[in-house]
């Protein structure tokens, strides 16, 4: 499978494939702008560090672990067709099955600017259609270079329409979590999800001193990461996508959760996710297509 994957997509300079001792496949690209590392399993970036930064700007987990048909701690989980718990079916898996099943290469290449372009499609199986009975290709691709642009593809190639939620849920690496704030989201409404569910109105930018888990709603702002730590603001810049979700765990969240890298692996890391969730759920007419796209990038100052 490497040798087919390595033969067909590969591009010498850019890209290659490799099997983790896992045994998942990983897609590493590696060109003069920048790297990324893309696990074929969820379609799931995994890092990417420009070359302007000597720290990485997607975090992941020191205690990541990369198994079949398990999530991966940090980098940037596709979360679809559905965002959180699923609405009626306790059984079916939170942020939805995308993140955890096969996705096959359809397409590479190099941008114009130099960037490397990766494709990837869900396979579909008798077990995502257990779980989603609706006939569509579900397409990312991913374009490194010294910014990262990712297109999360929906199309409905059935007779109903359907609707989604979905997330680019990343996780980005930053100096503490004590000296950075989020811009861009001053005056949204927002579901805190922490200790229940409640609306409320952004006052100011976000800081953070507990766990922080909130759904802002009705917003194609672009956010700014201001990391007074590491003197970098991170860019994240989005369309096709009107919720934002902002989440840090804090210690005792963490804990519990316990593959965020001990002790504190946490502080290091923040979640601003480009989505369509709760209000904002995206419905996709038969015959039509829905994309959400996000930007990323990273100005030291
Ligand atoms: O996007 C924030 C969130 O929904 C949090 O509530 C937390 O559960 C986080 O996602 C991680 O979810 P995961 O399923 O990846 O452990």
């Amino acid at each position: 499978m490497i040798t087919a994957l390595n033969t067909q997509f590969g591009i010498k300079g850019h890209l290659d494939f490799i099997e983790d001792a896992s045994g998942l496949v990983i897609a590493k690209i590696d060109n003069v702008q920048g790297s990324a590392s893309l696990c074929l399993q969820g379609a799931h970036l995994m890092t990417w560090q420009p070359r302007s930064q000597k720290i990485p700007v997607v975090w992941l987990s020191k205690d990541a672990k990369l198994a079949s048909e398990k999530s991966i701690r940090g980098g940037a989980p596709v979360c679809w067709p559905w965002f959180g718990a699923h609405p009626t079916e306790s059984t079916f898996p939170g942020h939805g099955y995308a993140r955890t099943v096969a996705w096959r290469v359809i397409e590479s290449g190099i941008e114009p600017c130099g960037a490397t372009r990766l494709s990837l499609r869900l396979v579909e199986s008798n077990k995502t259609r257990e779980q989603w009975p609706h006939e569509c290709n579900v397409d990312l691709t991913v374009i490194v270079g010294e910014t990262l642009r990712m297109e999360l593809n929906t199309e409905n190639t059935g007779d109903n329409d359907f609707v989604i939620g979905e997330a680019l849920h990343t996780y980005f690496q930053i100096g503490d979590i004590g000296a950075v704030s989020v811009n861009g989201l001053e005056g949204c409404e927002y579901w805190d999800k922490v200790g229940g569910s409640s609306l409320k109105r952004q006052q100011g930018a976000i800081g953070f001193s507990g766990e922080t888990d909130r759904v802002y709603i009705n917003t194609a702002a672009e956010c700014v990461i201001h990391d007074e730590k590491l003197k970098r603001r991170i860019h994240v810049a989005k369309s096709g996508s009107f919720s934002t979700v902002v989440w840090t765990p804090w210690v005792e969240k963490a804990n519990k959760m316990g593959d965020l890298g001990q002790p504190d692996g946490w502080r290091e890391m923040l979640c601003v996710e480009s989505a369509n969730a709760l209000d904002n759920q995206v419905k996709v007419a038969a015959g039509t297509r829905h994309t959400l796209i996000v930007e990323y990038r990273a100005v030291s100052f």
